[in-house]
This record gives C-alpha cells, structure tokens and sequence, in this order.
C-alpha cells in the first residue's frame, strides 16, 4: 500500500475544511452548540486519530531502528552515518535560528507594542509555578539531557516513549545483532516480519483515518484559537511563519537541488502526506512512522538510512521549533525595550539548538522550552503568555517544517550512499 497522491489530496482537503470551518465557528466558540460540536465531534475525531498513531510510534521506531543498523551492517558506517547526521541537524538548525532573528530583526514585530507585557495572559503565566515540564525543562542541563539518553529502564523508556532513550536502546540491540549474526538469522526474520505487520497497520491508518482525522485537528485548533487570536500578534505570526518558509524554501530546496540532487518539487509532492499530519496532529513523534513510509516509499530513501536518521531528527532536530524560538526571543526582547547584543544572540543559537535535542517531539514542546532560552538571555520567561494563545497554530506550521528537515537530511546521506555504491560497482 502506497501514500499516494489521492491520499494526499484528501488529507489536504481535510485540512483545508478543518481550517475554514473552525475559523466561521472561532467568533461563536462560546456558545454551547458550538462548543458541543467542538468537544463530541471535532475533538473526539482528532483525538481518536492521534491516539492510533501514537499507538504505533514505540513499536515502529524500536523495530525500524534494530532494522536499520542491522542493515546498515557494519559500527563503524553506522558511526560515520551518526556523526554526518548530527552535523548536517546542528548545522541546518543555527541557519534556522539565525534566519529567525534576522528576520525580526527586520521586521521588529515588538516595537511599540510594550502593552503586551501587561496583558493579564503574562500575568496568568507568572502567577502559576512553571508547571513541573516547563521547569524541568528549564532544570536539565546539558549534561543531564546527555546521561538521560541510556535507559536504566527500557520497559519505563517505551512506557513513557521516551524516544532518545528507545533510540539508543535499539542501537545496542542492532550493534548486538551484527556482532551474533550467524547464530541468529531466526530473530532478523522474526524483527523483518513484524515491521511488515507494524508497517501495514500504519498505511491502513493513514488511508481510512488520515483525512479526518486532520479535520477534526484542526477543526478545534482553529474553533479554539481561530484568526481573531492572530490579530494582536499579526507581525509576530507573519515573522514566524516567513522565517519557515525561507528556511524550507531556500536552506531544504537548496539541500534537496544540490546535495540529494533531486528535483524540491518532486521532493515535497513525494513528502506531501507526512507534512499534512504532522501539521494536523502538531508532533513529530506521532507522524513518525508515517514520515518514514513516505520518505522510503515515495523519496525512495533506504530503510537503513530512513530507519536511523528521521528516528533521531524526529527527537533532536527541530528546524521550525528553532525558528520560533529565534523570533519569539527577539519579539519578546523587542516589547521589553531591550537590544540583544550579539553575545545574547549566539546564546540563543546555542541553546535553542541544545534545546531541541532532549525533547520529544509533541505538541507544544517548543514552548516550553523557549521557557529555558528566555531566562537563559535575561528575559521573562513569563511573556510566554502573550504568545500562547496562537503558539498551538504556530506549532502545526513548524512541526511540518520540523520533519521535513529529517526527511531532507536522509534524501542526502542516501543520495551519499548511492554514489557510494556506484563508484564502487565502477571499479569492480
Ligand atoms: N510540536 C513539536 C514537534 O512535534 C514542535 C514544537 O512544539 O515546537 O515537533
């Protein structure tokens, strides 16, 4: 079964119905019939969506991964498969971040719009205890996010799809199989057959849920937040939403032309169904399986490279979340009146980049870790406040954008590996 084009023709109507319908029920969302509709039709809908894929993020990334460095063959292509991995992530995401700051650097959304600060919103945000994520977000420093990658737990770290950890788990386990390949041909069998089965019941998601399923999404998302919430924050949303497009236009068009030397349009047409539902379902970590049939069935990525690299970006590398957290920073800096100093803003480069890499891509994580960027530049994490209302909009945006930078990075270290083994055919 193929994501095909139909299927993402109607993933994007439902889409398209989600937005315009949530937006005429937006201006009447507090009355009752609305909000009946709201909670029993369209949030039951999505909700029933979201819960089926996350069903099968554990089992898939566990499975593809053991696959994946299995087929890989060998620790030390694996090893140079990583390194080039995460220097192509940490790469893209500081242009990412860079572009952001530049952008509202430009376009100055927070000049002369100080008032915000004082919206009862901040007032809110400061007055409850950054709840127990955002200030243990705020807490794990570097070092800690590094020693939390190995499990003490594996049944814990699936339990609570803890994906580096699940990562890494599966990571021993291939380089394990590797090393006892001949005594065990039954249980590369046995993890070949049950990504089979694991893989068919995602496609089967996909084509009888998918469509709805981001209707109602985004059906509730635009009812609750809807275009009235974007008008305060008009330039903030613009800035956000050009910086992510400049970065997946330019930086991944470039990426995709010159270094996986394929066609952008053919890239994104191929990529199209896995951006739709990382855009309804606003997370990286529940669109997985769904972005590694797509990038390995329509982008023709391999699945030991797919199996690896989207698994890893899906967790560590999150280009779109950068992005807001670069303008959001500025935006927030802007209202306080304060000039970042270059210093600050290579301090925001950074930490928004060490940021990413310990959080699971789920809705919303992109705030609560801009909680860390914010007092880490002297700024008050509590403006958050001004900006939540429309951040769960902003989010569908940059999660597509978030997996589309995974999916461009395996186009290129696959691309990588044919050329790899055509030379190698050459000189046979
Ligand atoms: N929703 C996150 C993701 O899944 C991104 C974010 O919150 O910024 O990638």
């Amino acid at each position: 079964m193929k994501v095909g084009n139909r299927l993402t023709i109607y993933i994007i109507i439902g889409l398209i119905a989600g937005i315009v319908i949530g937006s005429i029920f937006s201006p009447m969302a507090d009355q009752a019939w609305v909000q009946w509709i709201d909670q029993y039709i369209f949030n039951v809908v999505g909700q029933l969506f979201l819960s089926m894929i996350f069903m099968m993020v554990v089992p898939v990334v566990f499975i593809s991964i053991v696959l994946g460095v299995v087929g890989v063959g060998d620790p030390k292509t694996l090893g140079s498969l990583g390194i080039k991995t995460l220097s192509f992530y940490l790469v893209t995401t500081a242009i990412a971040i860079s572009i952001a700051m530049i952008v509202a650097l430009i376009l100055q959304p927070g000049v002369g719009q100080s008032e915000l600060l004082d919206s009862t919103e901040v007032e809110d945000y400061r007055s409850n205890e950054l709840d127990g994520e955002t200030g243990e977000a705020i807490d794990q420093t570097f070092d800690q996010t590094l020693i939390n990658i190995i499990p003490t737990n594996i049944i814990e770290a699936m339990g609570t799809a803890n994906m580096l950890q699940i990562i890494a788990f599966a990571i021993f386990i291939g380089i394990a199989m590797i090393a006892v390949k001949d005594k065990i041909p039954g249980l590369i069998k046995l993890f070949e057959e049950a990504n089979e089965v694991v893989m068919w019941i995602v496609l089967a998601i996909m084509k009888y849920f998918a469509a709805i399923g981001a209707f109602g999404l985004v059906a509730t998302a635009f009812t609750q937040a809807g275009f009235g919430a974007i008008q305060q924050l008009g330039m903030y949303f613009v800035c956000v939403l050009l910086a992510l497009l400049i970065h997946l236009l330019f930086v991944y068009g470039s990426v995709i032309k010159f270094l996986a030397k394929k066609p952008f349009i053919w890239f994104v047409k191929g990529f199209a169904p896995a951006m739709g539902v990382a855009f309804s379902t606003s997370s990286s970590s529940a669109v997985l399986p769904i972005s590694m049939e797509t990038a390995q069935k329509n982008l023709k990525v391999r699945k030991s490279i797919s199996s690896f690299v989207q698994p890893l970006g899906a967790t560590i590398n999150m280009d779109g979340t950068a992005i807001m957290q670069g303008v959001a920073t500025v935006f927030i800096a802007q209202l306080s009146g304060i000039d970042l100093t270059i210093m600050q803003m290579v301090t925001v480069v950074v930490l928004a980049t060490v940021a990413s890499i310990g959080t699971a891509g789920v809705p919303g994580v992109g705030l609560v870790m801009l909680a860390m960027v914010l007092t880490a530049v002297g700024l008050d994490p509590a403006a958050i406040g001004i900006i939540i209302g429309i951040d769960r909009l902003l989010d569908m945006t940059r999660t597509a954008v978030n997996i589309t930078g995974d999916a461009a990075i395996a186009s290129v270290l696959n691309e990588q590996q044919n050329r790899k083994e055509e030379k190698a055919k050459t000189e046979v």
